[in-house]
């Protein structure tokens, strides 16, 4: 039987587990990477596992979301990061440098391998052939300690792509016309391998803008094959010898197989509040716009920014809004200087923001109270732009111009002839941004600097037999990491202060949920369907821990999260029969009983009142041992303590 690209990787990196779909597999994990939002946890959490260097043939700390700094704290991480990178071995990209993803696309990636990150669009590097997966700090950090990286192998989904894109339409609009198929619940528990004829006239910067958002669709990763267009981007990164080629096998076996045709492709939007509510740019042509982003790790890239360059040259952003473009790494931003590029934007009134995620997580530039913003970015959840009642709607950088320009969402089409864009037979590679980690002779010398907004990372208890708690909230369907742990400029830079985060938790459903918690035993949380989708930020997991939290009770989990609750000792456990999730109402007393044989049985009773609710909790031996542990840190130092 062929092999997916996917299980071509994976076959390779086996360390645990058969490559069958459904079961368990254990991955030897290659690189990893960082951002420091999710990081400063991250390596707290390596540091914990008392280890001297990093086991991974590359490893790299990204700082690129936590770059406003309106007071020490955000600083204060950078400068542990820094410390704590150079001492174990680790890369450190300097803030300025750029997007976690498009910097590691243009500098690090390489065919074949694999990668975890502490962000949820690690995928991004599957537009170079890499197997590359979002996964909590946690894991990254056993990662970084040489331990392997466990999935439930997922189905195959394959996607082919027939035709080529017509002026005016973008891989933007693939990923949308993808979501728009499958929905943000589309992709759970699959690998999405994009194929066909069409895959040949993509860039690297253009699949990976489809992988990037192969996290919407809640795909476990996106791959591309490593072909000519693979070997010509490392070629122009002067990374030639990074080049393998890598193919799905004739008949390699999918669960699922899909077709988009590029030729009949219209120019698509997202709207509020979710990814997949997906309209064409010509329905909603007329609507008045306040803002327009153009960046994030989505839509960053050079060729990106050339195209918005040059239908921008000679014409003026229309009044009334405010045009914001974040080139994704210094060396699209130096390229753009050295093509001119860069001037045309800022004459035609663009405000130019640094090489960093920006508005995309609400670190500035969030749109005017109930304002209409368009975004070329990946995410539009209810208030993650920093304002509360603004609409975002996502877009191709065409949409995003065409917008701009004429002040109301526009067909890009109007716009009249594309301009020929050009794209340079090699790239200004320039990595005084990557600072080197200290030799490992020299590793002992480094001091690791930890200002006071450096906190501890809190630890899960084993569960007893029998859990009286209650139910301290009730969620509907879909509710994201945004919605548990927000973001923004606000609370972002207390990624690394537990306690003083988790005020915010749940703030936009329930303000009061925070307090209540805190003062509730055995709080449990009781979810619908896809509880938790959305970012891999693992404060998701730590502050409800945090908060008391013991369970959360849901129809289903997104896969990330769900990850994150077990590795903070969080029990994710399911109703066996989802319309029971109409039984429980918020401030019931529950009852969990039989928990500790229920996680080995896969079942256990929930008491809620009278009514007596089965939960299922279908875990890998692996999974159970850590719940039963109280969570991953004290399951592998029990490891170590047992060795
Ligand atoms: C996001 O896009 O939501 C983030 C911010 O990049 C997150 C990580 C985080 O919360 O720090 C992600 O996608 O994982
Ligand atoms: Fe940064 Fe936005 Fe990309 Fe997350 S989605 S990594 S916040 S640019």
């Amino acid at each position: 039987m062929g092999l997916t690209i996917a299980e071509k990787i994976i076959q390779k990196h086996l360390v645990a587990g058969e490559m069958i779909r459904g079961s368990e597999v254990g991955l030897r994990i290659d690189q990893t990477l960082t951002q420091d939002a999710t990081g400063t946890m991250a390596y707290l959490e390596f540091e914990a596992m008392g280890l001297s260097r990093v086991q991974t043939e590359l490893s790299v700390a990204y700082i690129d979301h936590n770059t406003l700094q309106c007071g020490f704290e955000n600083a204060d991480d950078h400068a542990y990061i820094r410390s704590v990178a150079k001492k174990y071995g680790v890369r450190f990209s300097m803030p300025g440098n750029g997007i976690c993803h498009q910097v590691h696309l243009e500098r690090f990636g390489i065919p074949g391998k694999t990668l975890i990150g502490s962000d949820s669009h690690t995928p991004t590097g599957g537009g170079l052939g890499m197997l590359a997966f979002g996964a909590g700090g946690l894991d990254v950090a056993v990662a970084m300690g040489g331990g392997a990286y466990y999935i439930t192998m997922p189905k195959m989904y394959r996607i082919n792509l027939k035709g080529s894109l017509r002026p005016f339409v973008s891989a933007k609009d693939v990923a949308l016309e993808a979501l728009r198929l499958l929905s943000v619940k589309g992709g759970v528990g699959a690998i999405s391998e994009w194929g066909g004829e069409g895959v040949k006239t993509l860039t690297v910067q253009e699949r990976a803008t489809i992988t990037n958002m192969g996290a919407e669709l809640g795909a476990t990763t996106s791959v591309f094959p490593s072909d000519e267009m693979t070997r010509k981007f490392l070629a122009a990164e002067g990374r030639e010898a990074d080049y393998t080629p890598i193919f799905a096998d004739e008949d390699a076996v999918y669960d699922k197989i899909l077709e988009i045709d590029m030729d009949t492709l219209a120019p698509l939007v997202a709207c509020p509040h979710m990814p997949d509510r997906v309209k064409s740019a010509e329905e909603l042509a007329g609507l008045k716009v306040d803002q327009v982003c153009i960046g994030s790790c989505t839509n960053s890239s050079l060729p990106d920014m050339l195209k918005v360059a040059a239908l921008l040259k000679g014409k003026t952003v229309a009044q009334g809004v405010s045009l914001s473009i974040s080139p994704g790494s210094r060396q699209v931003l130096s390229m753009l200087i050295s093509t001119g590029a860069l001037n045309d934007m800022i004459a035609a009134g663009a405000r130019i923001l640094e090489c960093a995620c920006g508005p995309c997580i609400g670190m500035g530039f969030s749109p005017p109270s109930g304002g209409v913003s368009l975004r070329t970015f990946n995410r539009n959840f209810e208030g993650r732009s920093g304002t509360a009642d603004a609409k975002v709607y996502l877009v191709s950088p065409e949409t995003a111009v065409a917008a701009a320009l004429s002040g109301v969402i526009t067909d890009p089409r109007a716009l009249g002839a594309l301009p020929e864009i050009e794209l340079p037979e090699s790239y200004a590679v320039n990595d005084s941004g990557v600072i080197l980690p200290a030799e490992p002779e020299a590793a002992a010398e480094v001091e690791v600097l930890r200002g006071p907004n450096i906190g501890k990372c809190p630890i899960g208890i084993a569960p007893e037999d029998e859990m009286v708690g209650s139910a301290v909230l009730k969620v509907g369907d879909d509710i994201t990491t945004d919605h548990i742990m927000p973001a923004g400029a606000k609370i972002l830079p207390f990624r690394s202060n537990i306690p003083y985060l988790s005020r915010f938790c749940f703030g936009a459903v329930d303000p009061a949920f925070a307090e209540r918690a805190k003062s509730t035993a055995n709080g449990m949380i009781i979810g619908g369907a896809n509880y938790g989708q959305g970012s891999s930020r693992e404060h998701a997991a730590l502050v409800p821990l945090y908060l008391g939290i013991r369970a959360v009770i849901a129809k289903s989990f997104s896969r990330i999260h769900m990850a994150n609750l077990i590795n903070a000792g969080i029990l994710p456990l399911t109703f066996a029969n989802e319309a029971d999730y109409e039984l429980v109402s918020m401030g019931d007393k529950l009852t969990l009983t039989g928990v500790r044989d229920g996680l080995v049985d896969g079942k256990m009773t929930l008491l809620a009142g009278d009514k007596q609710i089965t939960l299922t909790c279908s875990f890998t031996d692996r999974q159970r041992d850590i719940l039963l542990a109280g969570g991953l840190l004290p399951y592998t130092k029990a490891q170590k303590e047992n060795r």
